[in-house]
């Protein structure tokens, strides 16, 4: 099976972690394709950062689907172009928030979120309620570090690990979603540290996606989620047509 893990930011070290910690879990007939759009934002901690990487990730599902990809990771916490990406592939697309936050209500009452940068952090609780986690996701917290530094800056895991510390207390949560697909190296470090389960969204949905496919599952295309009817497409964006 082929899963294609697409990091929506263009910065392709963090892709190379997204690709070694969705491999860490990954069964031994799934062959994990990690990849990065070469158009977009570097990195995705904004509103707009967020709408500008979708055409980005439509194309790198539109490769995918000639590659005879089997299912896809959306590898941003964000989730971005979600329903997009479900209506342009043929396999099940699952983003990380998405995964994580499921994973995360298997293991207690209630999780606490921990990301990047405080402006994120409404996006992420939109995320929570629209999955149906309202009440399990007890709040969404942030470290204040750039997504980018999370690869440099030599004291990010210390940050974040105590940030994951601090959310524990004060939501009195049972376990921590990692809010950022930068952090995903982190996760056995940070629960090591901790003592409680921390989920990764990347491994979660990179499994996800594995089960989806092994159940012979995908998205259902009766009514919403059919292909988008075709149609043209002018200016920068004229290679997303196609003849109606
Ligand atoms: C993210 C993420 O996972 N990747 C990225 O570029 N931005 N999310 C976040 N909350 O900062």
């Amino acid at each position: 099976m082929l899963i294609k893990v697409i990091n929506p930011n263009t910065t392709s070290s963090m892709t190379d972690t997204i690709g070694r910690c969705a491999r860490a879990v990954a069964g031994p007939g799934t062959l994990v394709d990690a990849v990065n759009p070469t158009m977009g934002p570097a990195s995705i901690e904004s509103h707009v950062d967020e709408a500008l990487s979708v055409p980005g990730i439509l194309e790198q599902i539109a490769i995918g689907e000639q590659q005879g990809a089997d299912g896809y990771v959306i590898a941003c916490f964000g989730d971005p172009g979600m329903d997009a990406a479900r209506e342009a592939a043929a396999g099940p697309v699952v983003g990380i928030a998405e995964a994580a936050m499921h994973a995360a209500s298997f293991l207690g009452r209630g999780f606490s979120v921990v990301t990047t940068l405080q402006r994120t952090t409404g996006r992420a609780q939109d995320l929570a309620d629209h999955y149906g986690f309202t009440r399990t996701c007890l709040a969404v917290h942030a470290c204040d570090i750039p997504v980018l530094d999370l690869e440099t800056d030599p004291d990010a895991r210390k940050i974040v690990t105590e940030a994951c510390r601090d959310a524990l207390e004060s939501d009195g949560s049972d376990a921590i979603v990692l809010g950022c697909a930068g952090m995903a190296d982190l996760c056995e470090h940070i629960s090591s540290e901790i003592g409680v389960p921390v989920v990764d969204g990347v491994a979660a949905a990179t499994l996800a996606v594995q089960s989806l496919v092994t159940m012979g599952l995908r998205t259902g295309t009766r009514s919403e989620f059919a292909p988008p009817p075709p149609k043209a497409y002018s200016g920068l964006l004229s290679g997303f047509g196609s003849q109606p």
